[in-house]
């Protein structure tokens, strides 16, 4: 018997389908599996206790993502140690990977799975069930006569040979979801790790610029048991990466377009810019709707710093703003602001280019986030080092006061991050989210979108972003939703 736990990791209404779950469940072969969902579940680590009081399990593997889910994890985990303290406690996904040490100094948890855990977790039940080595599971960082070893990282694990993510062990139909992009949209994620090294981006440190994935049958192959199953009628792909490969996008798009789906994906600017317009077309005739990409910056140098690599300039941008408009597919940009030194210059450029894409191509979503330093090796790292940022020591830390919101990157309180320059962003996205209502929101009427745009107009064309009160005030009165806080 094994118990997965995904702790509560939204507020939203729209629960969010646990991938990293099924796809840890899927190799378990023979074992009894329950996995307990603390988005769907009031009393999540109560029925994990009634069950694993029942039937013992080998271990109980907890999911952690930075941010609120981390924040749910660590007491439940405690409340669970305290409850079953001879059942060991894994930690797996984005938090333990970057911060196994700092995790396996807490007694609640036992062992970290670092990367995938297709593999890993499985060899670690074996072991935990029938003896063994601990340091032969790649991937694993566990603590030994006091100390915490880590074992390093596994090789990437192809996905293809991979059994399908096992959909029967969930309530599915929690998880389809009516918005812009269908009636019932589910998700998937079609590949794991990113072929770049952005030095923002949690994956890298991850998976270091490794990239594996699906072959486009496959990925083909699970739409459609989604949609003939469960009656789903889009998709967003949550993978980092979706566009790496364009005969991977073009095959794909070509194999699920009888299948009449549309779907969400997020990809690159310069690999976008080069594809064939064959690609282009079979994807808008395949029912892309909307593509995600990190702009990041409008200046070259920035984006040197942030290390995007590849041929990332800004100008593609705007580039890529006019060709998915010819193509009827909508581009959702994302910047990344507050970057040190001198995060006001800075946010000043990037507002005049966001600007300069919505004059060209005013559906274009755009989506600001504020840089939160990673331990991503590079300039801009050891410059956040510079300037006195560090990590918690302790995971009580982390999940208290200014931590816990650190990961949202929405105001990561970075010593070099004026108020005057956080208050200035957030204004600015204000009016301009009420001079160009998001298309994505379909509650809102036309009614309501005119208001927004006539009463944000004047401040747009003036540029004056100061204070925007009245906006405030109308944006909570039509109870305005923006896809970087609420998704879509
Ligand atoms: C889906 C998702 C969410 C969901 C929650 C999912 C859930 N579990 O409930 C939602 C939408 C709620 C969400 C929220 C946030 N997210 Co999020 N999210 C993702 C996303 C897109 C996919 C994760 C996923 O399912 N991957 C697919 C699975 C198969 O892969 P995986 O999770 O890596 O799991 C593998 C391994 O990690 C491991 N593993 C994972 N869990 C476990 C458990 C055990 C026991 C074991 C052994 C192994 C293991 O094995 C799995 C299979 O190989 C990732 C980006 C990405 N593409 O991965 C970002 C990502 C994880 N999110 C991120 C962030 C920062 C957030 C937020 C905190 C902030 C934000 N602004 O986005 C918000 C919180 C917002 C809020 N107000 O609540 C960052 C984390 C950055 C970092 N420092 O690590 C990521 C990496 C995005 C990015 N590019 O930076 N997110």
């Amino acid at each position: 018997m094994v118990l997965l736990y995904n702790p509560r990791s939204t507020f939203s209404q729209r629960t969010p389908l646990p991938m990293s779950l099924l796809a840890v469940a899927s190799t378990l072969g023979e074992r009894d599996v329950e996995i307990v969902d603390g988005n769907c579940e009031p009393d999540p680590v109560g029925r994990i206790i009634a069950s694993a009081t029942r039937n013992r399990p080998t271990a109980i593997g907890v999911t952690v993502m930075p941010g609120p889910q981390l924040n749910q994890a660590l007491p439940d985990t405690r409340r669970l140690k305290a409850a079953l303290p001879d059942v060991p406690i894994v930690w797996g996904g984005y938090f333990p990977s970057q911060h196994a040490t700092t995790v396996l100094h807490d007694d609640a948890v036992d062992y970290c799975v670092v990367g995938q855990g297709e593999r890993a977790f499985p060899a670690l039940l074996d072991t935990l069930d029938h003896g063994g080595a601990l340091s032969s599971i790649p991937g694993l960082v566990y603590r030994d006569a006091g100390a915490v070893r880590d074992n390093g990282p596994a090789a990437l694990e192809p996905l293809d040979p991979l059994p399908q993510w096992p959909y029967d062990r969930l309530p599915m139909e929690r998880y389809l979801h009516t918005h812009y992009l269908g009636r019932r949209v589910g998700a998937h994620h079609s590949s794991y790790g990113c072929a770049f090294r952005c030095n923002f981006c949690g994956i890298v440190p991850i998976a270091g610029g490794r990239w594996v994935a699906e072959s486009a049958e496959r990925t083909a192959t699970v739409l459609r048991l989604l949609q003939t199953t469960y009656g789903m009628d889009a998709v967003q792909f949550h993978d980092m990466d979706f566009f790496i490969s364009e005969k991977r996008t073009a095959e794909f798009a070509e194999r699920i377009t009888p299948f009449g789906l549309t779907w969400w994906a997020l990809g690159r600017i310069d690999e976008l810019m080069r594809y064939a317009d064959t690609t282009w077309r079979a994807m808008a005739a395949s029912g892309l709707k909307m593509v995600y990409c990190g702009v990041e910056s409008a200046s070259p140098e920035r984006l040197a710093q942030l290390n995007k690599g590849g041929t990332a300039h800004p100008d593609q941008a705007l580039a890529l703003a006019r060709r998915s408009q010819a193509y009827g597919i909508v581009p959702e940009f994302s910047f990344m602001v507050g970057t040190p030194p001198d995060p006001m210059a800075d946010a000043e450029a990037t507002f005049e280019f966001i600007r300069r894409i919505k004059s060209i191509n005013p559906a274009a979503e755009i989506i600001l986030y504020t840089y939160t330093p990673l331990p991503v090796d590079g300039t801009l790292w050891d410059e956040a080092r510079r300037l006195g940022f560090t990590y918690p020591d302790t995971l009580d830390e982390w999940v208290n006061g200014e931590w816990s919101t650190f990961a949202l990157r929405r105001d990561p309180r970075t010593p070099w991050l004026s108020d005057r320059a956080r208050r200035r962003t957030r204004n600015f996205e204000k009016v301009l989210n009420a001079f160009y209502p998001t298309v994505t929101d379909t509650r809102l009427t036309g009614m309501r979108r005119a208001l927004l745009r006539g009463l944000g107009s004047w401040r747009y064309q003036l540029r004056c972003y100061a204070w925007p009160l009245e906006l405030d005030i109308l944006q909570r009165l039509v109870r305005y939703r923006r896809p970087e806080t609420a998704g879509f």
